[in-house]
C-alpha cells in the first residue's frame, strides 16, 4: 500500500494595515463568510479564527485587525489581538496592497522582533499590470527576509491555491488541531452584530466607521420568525443625525439591507429592530468593548 504524505498543521497570522484585504482573503480561501469586509478603515476589530482543512493538513488562520497606532482602549485591544496572533503563529502572512506607507517601518520592526517565518502577500494584483507587480516585488524584496513573496488577488481568487500550497510547505508536520468540519469559532451574537455592522459600513462615511458599533440586545426565535434587537452606538448627537438620516431614511436603508442579510444567514424571516443610541466615549469603556467583542 502507498504510504500517504505526512500531514502539516499549524497557526497562520494574517497581518497588515487596514483595508489591504486580509478578511477578503480568508473568506475567499474558506469559500464562506467568516469575517466581514468593507472599504472603510478598521473593519476587523478582534482576532477571528478560521480553519481550512484539506488532505494536506490543517491551517488555522488568525484574521486580525489592521495594524495601527492605538488612541483608544478599543484600539489597544485591537493591537493586542495583532501581537498575540503574531506570538501564537507558526507562520505570518504580511499583507500589502499597492501602497507602502511610512508606518510600515514600525511593522517591520514588529516582525523582526517576532522572529517568525513571514511571507509577503501582495494583494489586489487585479488592479495592476504585470510590470507593476514585478516592480512592486523588486521594491519590497530586500525590506525584510521574506520566506516567500506571493502576489494574489483575494477578490478574483488569483493565486490562492499557490499560496495555500506554500503555507502547507512551511507548517510543521502534525495532525489536525480541530475537528475536520470546524470553520470558525465565533458566538452567534458577535457574528450577527458583525453582519449588521458590515451593512452599516456601506452607508456611513467620515469618522463614523471608527465611532459606531453594534450592540446586540436580543436574538429570539419566535415560531417562523427570528427577532433581532440591536443598538447602533454613536458618540454624539451629530453622528446620530447622520445614521438616522433625513426623516429616518438612512437607518431604514441600513435596516432593510441588514434584515435581508440576516434572513440569508438564518434561512428564515427576521424581524430586525435597530435603535441608535448616543454613548459618548464608548471606545474607552471596558464594559462596552467587552460586550461588543464577545
Ligand atoms: N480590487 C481588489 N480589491 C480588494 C481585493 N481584496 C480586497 N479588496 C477590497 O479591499 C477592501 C478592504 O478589504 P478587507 O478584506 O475588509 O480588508 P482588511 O485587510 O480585512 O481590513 P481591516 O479589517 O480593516 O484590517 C474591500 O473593499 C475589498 O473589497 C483584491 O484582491 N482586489
Ligand atoms: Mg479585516
Amino acid at each position: 500500500m502507498k504510504k500517504s504524505n505526512p500531514r502539516h498543521s499549524g497557526y497562520v497570522a494574517l497581518l497588515g494595515r487596514t483595508n489591504v484585504g486580509k478578511s477578503t482573503f480568508i473568506n475567499a480561501l474558506l469559500r464562506t463568510k467568516v469575517a466581514i469586509v468593507s472599504n472603510k478603515p478598521q473593519t476587523t476589530r478582534k482576532r477571528i479564527l478560521a480553519v481550512k482543512t484539506s488532505e494536506q493538513g490543517q491551517i488555522i488562520f488568525f484574521d486580525c485587525p489592521g495594524i495601527h497606532k492605538p488612541h483608544f482602549k478599543l484600539n489597544d485591544l485591537m493591537m493586542k489581538a495583532v501581537t498575540d496572533a503574531l506570538f501564537d503563529a507558526d507562520l505570518v502572512l504580511y499583507f500589502i496592497d499597492l501602497a507602502f506607507a511610512r508606518e510600515d517601518d514600525f511593522i517591520i520592526s514588529l516582525l523582526e522582533k517576532a522572529a517568525k517565518n513571514v511571507f509577503l502577500v501582495i494583494n489586489k494584483i487585479d488592479k495592476l499590470n504585470k510590470g507593476k507587480v514585478l516592480e512592486k516585488i523588486q521594491h519590497e524584496k530586500d525590506i525584510f527576509p521574506w520566506r516567500e513573496i506571493v502576489p494574489i488577488s483575494a477578490l478574483k481568487g488569483d493565486n490562492l491555491d499557490v499560496l495555500e500550497a506554500l503555507i502547507f510547505k512551511y507548517l510543521p508536520e502534525g495532525e489536525n488541531f480541530f475537528p475536520d468540519d470546524t470553520i470558525t469559532q465565533q458566538s452567534e451574537k458577535f457574528f450577527i452584530g458583525e453582519l449588521i455592522r458590515e451593512n452599516m459600513l456601506q452607508w456611513v462615511e467620515d469618522e463614523l466607521p471608527f465611532t459606531t458599533t453594534i450592540k446586540i440586545e436580543e436574538i429570539t426565535e419566535r415560531g417562523e420568525v427570528t427577532v433581532v434587537r440591536a443598538e447602533i452606538y454613536v458618540e454624539s448627537s451629530a453622528q446620530k443625525k447622520i445614521v438616522v438620516g433625513k426623516k429616518g431614511a438612512m437607518i431604514k436603508q441600513i435596516g432593510q439591507q441588514a434584515r435581508q442579510t440576516l434572513e440569508g444567514h438564518f434561512g428564515k424571516k427576521v424581524f430586525l429592530d435597530l435603535f441608535v443610541k448616543i454613548v459618548p466615549g464608548w471606545r474607552n469603556s471596558s464594559q462596552v468593548i467587552h460586550d461588543i467583542l464577545q
